[in-house]
């Protein structure tokens, strides 16, 4: 309750979540100074925005969700980028499993898995790195990826794949989510120095098609890539 008058985004969570809305009727009727805010910011933000819950697992354990077998064919593309002041290049991977199979828990779903990648990647005088990705994704399949019993919107691979920086939060605004990393993933000092992401995955009722995904820098720069997510309006 205390937070409630707190910034837009908070205001917005609490048409997203149940638990959140209880929490901001009881503050209705405990205050109801909070009205005008609220309908404020509805008329500024038309979108729902939520926050994806995010959970680590290992490969290739994680197929097991998707594949009887455990055992999958990933499709994969990439797209080359080179930060500013940078040198070599880097580029974002898009990994997507075949549709889930018939008795798994992820049948008839489609897993999205995306790695970016700065090992290549060199700066003499100072190193960049990328602190966001952001794409149009659409809805969400959550699965219950950790085996905790509860469901995940999002999961990282920090074990048995390459990487070693993951996402800090992964917001979705509307049809697109945000995936931010609270330290970025950096260029290295020599190419081969630079680092990369862990693969960090997320599941749709939806085949892939081509889209743009945004990227940006340390410094702020934006960047326009191709990426494959959910075809969900056909
Ligand atoms: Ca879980």
């Amino acid at each position: 309750m205390k937070k409630v008058i707190k910034p837009g985004i908070r205001l917005l969570e609490i048409y997203c979540n149940e638990a959140d809305s209880n929490q901001y009727k009881q503050s209705q009727n405990n205050g109801g100074r909070i009205v005008l805010p609220v309908i404020l910011t509805v008329l500024l933000f038309s979108s729902c925005i939520t926050n994806l819950n995010i959970v680590t697992v290992s490969a290739p354990a994680i197929n097991c969700i998707f594949d009887s077998d455990c055992n999958v064919t990933a499709n994969d593309t990439s797209d080359d980028f080179v930060l500013s002041g940078m040198a070599g290049s880097g580029f974002l991977q898009s990994r997507t499993l075949p549709v889930g199979e018939a008795g798994t828990p992820g049948a008839g779903l489609y897993a999205y898995e995306y790695r970016i990648d700065l090992r290549q990647m060199a700066g003499l005088t100072h190193l960049e790195g990328v602190k966001e990705l952001s794409l149009d994704f659409g809805p969400v399949s959550s699965l219950d990826y950790n085996g905790d019993g509860s469901a995940d919107d999002v999961y990282v691979i920090t074990a048995g794949g390459l990487g070693t920086v993951a996402p800090s939060s992964a917001v979705k605004s509307g049809n697109r989510i945000i995936f931010k990393f609270g330290t970025s993933i950096y260029a290295g000092n020599a190419p081969g120095n630079g680092q990369s992401s862990f693969f960090f995955g997320i599941a749709s009722r939806s085949p892939a098609y081509p889209v743009e995904a945004h990227i940006v820098d340390t410094q702020n720069n934006s960047y326009t890539l191709d990426a494959r997510a959910p075809n969900f309006n056909p």
